[in-house]
């Protein structure tokens, strides 16, 4: 498996302190404790975040998968022999099987995560169900893993970006990130990308409130790995889950809350909660159509084709890249 680093742009900068230690001192030291949420995906991360994709509640990936089942074909056709497809993103690499068997003619499949451990198990699954298929998993951050492998480099190339994993950031960094990823696949190139959309408040918070508590666990995980990884003393029995659609951002917001006064070293360095107070640990932003069109094109990519479901409730979108 490839690590490799590349520069992104200055808006994008702050990504360079992904160094775990480093972010989590510096986001507990915030005045609104905060913790960046791509440190979910450790090994027990992923795999808890593929037992939310199964949940009754959370509809967004058996939506977007049936939106691919429908028009896999419609968005394979155009693709040069012997492209290369970039996902970024990509844990389990499921959804992109619906593609993948359309792509017969891919030239090779570039799969770009931060969790080494979703990538080595989509790595096994797909040589056994495509054992023609070239595939380059990159361990990497997807705002600067930009560069491909050499021999790959000259290939034309399509990106595909699913689960909304766009929504986990702010309209203003995925517009950096847009545009990062436009520098990283040619001019004219295209892009897919996975958008959940604005609707019912009471939908959206019973989709990170489940029953079974998986989404409390994969909160709370981020404090597991604190406590492994940094030598944390956090009490996981003292915070609590909370998801809470705020519908002035258009976003899923999700805290762990202190259920009472204390403190949690981390590294040696002692951080001080009070009762009820709250560390923000992810956003999960819903759009319109309309409003995702406006982001990709002020990020220079034309909008070109959408498809979504019956219900409105999820949308993929095609787009193309204008020249730098
Ligand atoms: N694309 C898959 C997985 C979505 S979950 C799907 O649609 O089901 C989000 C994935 O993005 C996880 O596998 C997580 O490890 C990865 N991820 C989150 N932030 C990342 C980052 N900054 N760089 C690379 N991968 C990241
Ligand atoms: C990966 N990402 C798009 C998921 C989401 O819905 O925002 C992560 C997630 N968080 C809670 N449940 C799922």
């Amino acid at each position: 498996m490839l690590n490799t680093r590349a520069k992104c742009p200055p808006c994008l900068a702050r990504a360079e302190e992904d160094d775990f230690a480093a972010a989590v001192l510096d986001g507990l030291s915030r005045p609104q404790k905060s913790l960046p949420c791509r440190f979910f995906y450790d090994a027990r991360g992923s795999e808890l975040f593929e037992e939310i994709t199964q949940l009754p509640e959370y509809y967004p990936t058996r939506t977007e998968a049936a939106i691919l089942e429908a028009h896999a074909a419609e968005m394979a056709d155009g693709l040069p022999p012997g492209s290369v497809l970039v996902e970024f993103g990509s844990g389990s690499s499921l959804k992109t099987e619906i593609l993948l068997r359309q792509l017969t003619q891919l030239g090779a499949y570039v799969c770009i995560d931060v969790s080494e451990s979703a990538l080595e198990a989509a790595r096994a699954r797909l040589a056994a169900r495509f054992p023609t298929l070239d595939v380059r998993p990159i361990v990497g951050d997807f705002s600067r893993t930009v560069a491909l492998p050499a021999d790959l480099a000259e290939r034309p190339r399509t990106g595909f970006f699913p689960g909304s994993t766009i929504g986990n950031l702010t309209p203003a960094e995925a517009g950096c990130l847009l545009q990062t990823f436009r520098a990283c696949l040619d001019a004219g190139g295209r892009l897919i990308v996975g958008v959940d959309l604005k609707k019912d408040a009471r939908r959206l918070h019973m989709a990170y409130n489940d029953s079974a508590g998986v989404t409390a666990a994969f909160n709370l995980n981020l404090l597991t790995r604190i406590n492994r990884e940094l030598a944390g003393t956090f009490d996981l029995a003292a915070f609590r889950h909370e998801a809470v659609y705020n519908p002035r951002e258009g976003r899923i917001e999700m805290h762990l809350r202190s259920t009472r006064r204390q403190v949690a070293g981390v590294l040696g360095r002692p951080f001080r909660f009070g009762a009820g107070e709250r560390i923000h640990t992810e956003n999960s932003y819903k759009y319109t159509i309309a409003e995702f069109h406006e982001l990709a094109r002020r990020a220079g990519w034309q909008p070109t084709r959408v498809w979504t479901d019956e219900s409105n409730l999820f949308s993929v979108h095609e787009l193309v890249a204008g020249s730098l």
